[in-house]
């Protein structure tokens, strides 16, 4: 329809400054989404430094998500992490918390954040989601965070 003026970011991370922040528990997984993120962004013509921050847990995520954010140094930033039901009884918690956290660090500071924090069963379904059967979902974080950062400037 030509009365429709569509605002569409393009996947090109060129001249953007970006922050990861990877929590280091199921570090064997995070590390996964962390390489993924990674590749991801650097195949999309990132041309300036990574900066990578790792917090102990999913928990944190929130707060060094805030602190970088408040800091106005980044375009954008992908949240990393992996909180699997089975190793713990404050699964729901974690999530609960650092989904929400993640949330309003993005909102209140306008600032795209790639949601890059897996929630699952159990570890084989999280290895699934971490570069094998079922893609990996620090790439998708991070290719969430490049569009929305894209877009977000033509607004
Ligand atoms: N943190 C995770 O990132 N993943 C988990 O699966 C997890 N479990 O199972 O407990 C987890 N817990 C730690 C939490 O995020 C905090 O680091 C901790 O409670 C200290 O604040």
């Amino acid at each position: 329809m030509s009365n429709i003026k569509t605002i569409e970011g393009q996947l090109n991370a060129r001249g953007l400054k970006i922050a990861l922040v990877a929590a280091r528990f199921n570090d064997f997984v995070v590390e996964r989404l962390v390489g993924g993120a990674v590749d991801y962004l650097t195949r999309h013509g990132l041309d300036s430094e990574i900066t990578l921050v790792r917090v102990p847990g999913a928990f944190e995520l929130p707060l060094a998500c805030q602190k970088l954010a408040k800091s106005g140094k980044f375009d954008g930033i992908v949240a990393l992490g992996a909180v699997i039901r089975g190793s713990t009884p404050h699964f729901d918690y974690v999530c609960a918390e650092a989904s929400k956290g993640i949330a309003q660090v993005s909102l209140a500071a306008e600032l795209p954040i790639g949601f890059g924090l897996l929630t699952t069963d159990n570890l084989e379904q999280a290895v699934e989601r971490a570069g094998s059967k079922a893609g990996n979902k620090g790439a998708d974080a991070a290719a969430a965070m490049l569009e929305t950062a894209q877009v977000l400037k033509q607004i």
